[in-house]
């Protein structure tokens, strides 16, 4: 009996590590985007295009854009690309004044899983 016991622990054991690992996996992580990490835009983008290694859902993935002197900038509402789900897009709805830019991102990948991150660029 004390056999069988500690055999099934050591077997719970390995499927819990399994589906962790199958988990992490299927997270949502930031591939690219456009404009890219740490570049410099020689003018200003119509919009921010995120990718994503998996599919993301539009309802409850967004980002935030801080502008110059942490100046908060209204952009339009993020979408996902019908075409390809991994591809959040965020239109601006007006030019970038030139300087440093914060994105704050948020997504939720079609498995239910949260991610975030943050990246900068700058605008000539
Ligand atoms: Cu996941």
């Amino acid at each position: 009996m004390g056999f069988t016991t500690s055999r099934m622990l050591q077997t719970s054991a390995l499927l819990v590590s399994l589906l962790t690992a199958t988990g992490a996996l299927a997270h949502a992580h930031l591939k690219n985007q456009s404009p890219a990490a740490d570049s410099q835009a020689t003018e200003s983008p119509r919009q921010l295009t995120l990718t994503f290694s998996e599919g993301v859902e539009a309802n409850f993935s967004g980002l935030t854009l801080t502008g110059p002197a942490q100046a908060k900038i209204t952009t339009g509402s993020a979408s996902v690309n019908a075409k390809d789900n991994t591809q959040l897009v965020v239109p601006l709805e007006q030019p970038l004044a030139p300087g440093n830019y914060t994105v704050d991102w948020h997504v939720v990948s079609v498995d239910g899983h949260k991610t975030k991150g943050q990246y900068h660029f700058s605008v000539k």
